[in-house]
This record gives structure tokens, sequence and C-alpha cells, in this order.
């Protein structure tokens, strides 16, 4: 509408990597079009070509420092899968609890210290009576162990002395003076709280991938399992990270894990949905179809969909009593265009399945875009505009994450999924329908962590189990000589990245990798607009949203976080 105004969200922060938001507002302020992209490329997959496949893991883990290990895991199962390689069982386990741990850590940490403060005013905080804070935590989280009126005025006071200061830290830039802001001060000052426990909590759960990997945001990863010996009977100084002590280490962050995300993260999600009911209706509407590919495999090496504990299908155009098998090896399913990315294809007018995927940087802007080759003005969509190719499934762009999965498994009858979609949709008295939003898709991330926290102990169990039956093996090294592979193969390895489905196709030739392509999360999510024009999750999440002021978009934000977007991910 050229009544309207053109707003510019650029970078768009509390995210991974770089992004930028254009929309165009009609004259009452609601959101008619929307542009997203990503504005730095990093070409990891040219970098891969000629190198040794069993490397590859610890080139793409680079790809990102939030979602640490899944691309290194998803690379090691797409050179296992290539050349045909078994895993022990305890190696499953382990990769399964890594994978767990990351997606309750980043989960966390997306709701705290990345979403929040889209719906947290911690200046309006200061405004709180503590005692009535305390009451209001005693009511919605009964279970936790900190809820004396003097905690949270100590929390007040240290949050007083950082407000006067003038130095707002974490909190600066904030539109603190925004009517799109509804939390009672004590809502506020309670949130507030948890912001800091979780901060501090938070590096507690990486110490998991610290010692199974040796290290994190970037632990170790092998190819044909995982790179740590076992040895229970033994203690710290014998050698073996593995062993009873730091067993028992992990068993307690899990266990804390479980009660974090019990006692504070859910609570505090359902208190936070029940002042913003709106943002479960409408506000943030995506075009419901959804994409997962499925992953923490229950026994080792079966990647068939009954024996993933995350859910695998696709759902479109929210025809929801069907939900689609997914191949990641037919070639006509999965596919990525990139007639408004900045690469160059042969013929643009045709998607390529990864296995014949093409990375050729091509940037360029379009005839209508303002701007230089270092600073854009305003995006051209008609023409290349973003660093994101545009994966489709079948033609259909589609949402990947939480959402995602939380949707086809309550389709598919998951009953541990079912039960935590119903109790959330019962306690805020809303009906399934309201998943389809922004608050929605926070609350799916909410409860996936709480699945995952839970099935952390699981797999834990089951690995002190096995080790206990006298089973200390971790890597099968039968393949992995080079001079073993035949001289051409290839593979698709995936996972369940917190943001969403992931998958990594390889080709070898003669031991080396010919050609390795990533589609990965936020690629989905945040993909340019293709060659039918189709547009990606978030920009068709962001239309028809009212924004209250258009010089302080938050409602912009609320959305985009909503998807945890990761960025440095989906240029890769
Ligand atoms: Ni980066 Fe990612 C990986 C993405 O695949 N998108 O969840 C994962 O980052 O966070």
């Amino acid at each position: 509408d050229s009544s309207g105004k053109r707003v510019v969200v650029d970078p768009v922060t509390r995210i991974e990597g770089h992004m930028r938001c254009e929309v165009n507002l009609d004259a009452n302020n609601v959101i008619r079009n929307a542009v997203s992209t990503g504005t730095m490329w990093r070409g990891l997959e040219v970098i891969l070509k000629g190198r040794d496949p069993r490397d590859a893991w610890a080139f793409v883990q680079r790809i990102c420092g939030v979602c640490t290990g899944t691309h290194a895991l998803t690379s090691v199962r797409a050179v296992e899968n290539a050349l045909g390689i078994e895993i022990p069982e305890n190696a499953n386990s382990i990769r399964n609890i890594m994978q767990l741990s990351l997606q309750v850590h980043d989960h966390l940490v997306h709701f705290y210290h990345l979403h929040a403060l889209d719906w947290v005013n911690p200046v309006n905080a200061l405004k709180a009576d503590p005692k009535a804070t305390s009451e209001l935590q005693q009511k919605v989280s009964p279970s936790h162990p900190n809820s004396s009126p003097g905690y949270f005025r100590d929390v007040q006071t240290r949050l007083r002395k950082f407000v006067e200061s003038g130095q707002l830290g974490p909190f600066k830039n904030g539109y603190w003076t925004n009517p799109a802001y509804k939390l009672p001060p004590e809502a506020d000052l309670m949130a507030v709280t948890h912001y800091l426990e979780a901060l501090d909590f938070q590096k507690e759960i990486m110490r998991v991938r610290t010692i199974f990997g040796g290290k994190d945001i970037h632990p170790n990863w092998l190819v044909g399992g995982v790179p740590c010996a076992i040895n229970i009977d033994g203690d710290m100084a014998a050698g073996a990270p593995i062993n009873m002590v730091s067993l028992n280490y992990v068993a307690d962050i899990t266990q804390r894990c479980i009660e974090f995300v019990e006692n504070v993260y859910i609570p505090d999600l359902m208190a936070i949905a029940s002042y913003y009911k709106g943002w479960l209706y409408g506000g943030g509407l995506s075009n419901k179809s959804l994409l997962a590919y499925g992953d923490i495999p229950d026994k080792a090496n079966d990647y068939s969909p009954a024996n993933l504990m995350m859910p695998r299908g696709a759902i479109i155009n929210g025809k929801l009593s069907e939900v689609h098998p997914v191949d990641l090896t037919d070639l006509t399913q999965v596919q990525e265009f990139v007639p408004h990315s900045w690469y160059k294809y042969e013929d643009e007018s045709k998607g390529l399945h990864p296995w014949d995927g093409v990375t050729e940087p091509h940037y360029e802007l379009g005839k209508g875009a303002k701007g230089t080759s270092t600073r854009i003005e305003e995006i051209d969509e008609s023409a290349k505009y973003s660093w994101i190719k545009a994966p489709r499934w079948r033609g259909h762009a589609m949402e990947v994450g939480p959402l995602a999965r939380y949707v086809i498994g309550y389709m598919q009858g998951n009953k541990e999924i079912k039960e935590q979609v119903d109790w959330a949709l019962k306690t805020l008295d809303v009906p399934m329908d309201a998943l389809f939003s922004t608050l929605g898709r926070t609350a799916a991330r909410g409860l996936e962590a709480q699945w995952a926290a839970r099935k952390q102990k699981y797999f834990l169990d089951k690995l002190i189990a096995n080790i206990k039956a006298g089973d200390t093996s971790t890597a099968n090294t039968a393949k992995f000589d080079p001079k073993t592979w035949p001289s051409e193969v290839k593979g698709v390895g995936f996972t369940e990245a917190p943001r969403g489905a992931l998958g990594h196709w390889i080709r070898i030739k003669d031991g080396k990798i010919d050609n390795y392509q990533c589609v990965v999360p936020t690629t989905w999510n945040g993909s340019p607009r293709d060659n039918q024009g189709n547009i990606g999750a978030f920009e068709a999440s962001l239309m028809n949203t009212k924004v209250e002021r258009a010089e302080e978009p938050v409602e912009i934000l609320r959305t985009l976080h909503s998807f945890d977007p990761c960025l440095a991910c989906s240029t890769h």
C-alpha cells in the first residue's frame, strides 16, 4: 500500500548470524509485504570440496556457534550412510544424549535470552512489589526453590542499579515504553529473575557435551561412533572420559535440566502466554506447511520413522489429517531454488536435489534495489536478494522446527507429544489452531525442551545399563580406511536440530568429497521467494500482523524470534 510506511530491521538482533527484514505497512500499520534476507555468506560447501570425508564434521560444525554438534552429527551420519558404516549401541546413546542436551540448552537460552525480552519488560519490573512477586511465583511455579520476597527484592535492587547507571547491557535498546508490553510488573520481575537464573544454569548444561565430546561449543565427533572410551571400573585418573564419576555428573545435570524446565521454563511460558493470548490467534500465522525429518533413533543404525523418537513427516497447506512420508533420497522431494538467492545455476527455473546441488556465489543488487555492494538501503525482492537458497519440499515452502515436529507428532498420535500439547491447550484454554501462531511456536519449543530433558535421562539410563551388561564399545573402525571404500558413493545424513530439520548430502569420489550440500533449518524458515514467487516461512508469518508503532517494531521481532533464527546456519 503506497500510503503506508516501509520498516527496516537491520540487523535483526538476538539471533545468530546476519539478517535484514523489510516490511511494508498499509495505512493501518498492518504488514502487507515482508522480505527477509540473510546478508552474509560463509562458503562451507565450497571449502569442503576435495577434502577427506572423515574430516567433514569438523568443518561443518563451524557453520554455527550455537547449534554446536548438530551439523557434526549430521555429517558423520551422511558419511556412514554413504559407506554403510554401523555404529555401536553406546555411540548411539551418547550421540542422542549430546543432541538432546543441545535441544534443552538451545531452547532454554532461546526462551530467556533471545526471545523473552519481546514479551517481558525489565524496566517495568522495577515497579513490582517483591511480596506480590513471591506470591505469583508460588502460584505458577510452586516447586521453584527460590521464592521469598527477599529474593525478589535483591534481584530488583540489582536491576535498579543497572537501570540507574544507564548501562542497560543486554536490556539496552528495548522499546520499554511501548504499549505492546502487557505483563504486570510482578510477572516482569519474576521473568527477569529467571532470565538471570537461566543464564547461570545454561553453562552447566554444556558440560554434558564436554564430557562426551571433550569440549563445547564444538565437541569432537567420529565417523563410526564417538571418540570417547568407557571404563566404569576406573576413576578419572584411569584416563577414560566415561567413568562412574562423569556419568554421575551427567545424571545430576540431566535431573537439574528436567527440574529447571518443569519448575521454571514451562510455568513462565504459560504465565507469559496467558497475558498475550492475542498472539495465540492469527498474529504470525504461517503457511501451515510443515516438515520434519525425525531424529533420536532408539536402536542404533535404524533411521526408519518407527525407530525415530522425534517425528518425521510433511503436512501441506494446513491439511492436518494427511501426514505425507518424507524420503530424502527421492530427487523430487527436497530441492533448492536460487532465482532470488545470490547464487548461480545453469537453469534457474528449476530446483536441484542436494545430491546434484551447486553452490556458486553470484552477488548482484536487483534493478529496483538501492545501495552499494557493501550497504543495502532497499531490497528489490523481484531480483536476487538473499544469501539463503530457497529449499522446497515437492515445490512447497515449508516451516521446520519445534512447531512442525509437535504438530506432525500430534497428528501421528505420538502419545507423549499429544499429552503435552493437550495439557498446554487446556491450561491456556485455546483450541489446536492456536498452535499456528507466534506464541504457539514458542510454546512448542518449551514443551519440546521438557520432552528432550526426559529423553536425555532415558538414554543415559540405557547407556549405563548397556555398559553394566558388559558392552563398552564406542566406535567401529572397520571401514575407516579409505582404501576399503568404493570409488564413487553418495549418502545422506539427517537430524532434527533445535531449529528444525537438517540434512547433509555427500558425494564421495576416490576417497575425497566431490560434492557436499547442507539444507539447514533456517534455510527453510528464512528462505527467500522461489521460482514460483512463493514466500518463505519468516515472510509468510509476518503478513497481516499489526504493528503498534512503526518506529518500534517489537511485533516483527516477536514473530521472527519465535522461529529462533540462525542466519549463520541458513547461509552456511
Ligand atoms: Ni546455527 Fe542451526 C542447524 C540452524 O542446523 N538453523 O538448530 C540449528 O543453528 O542454530
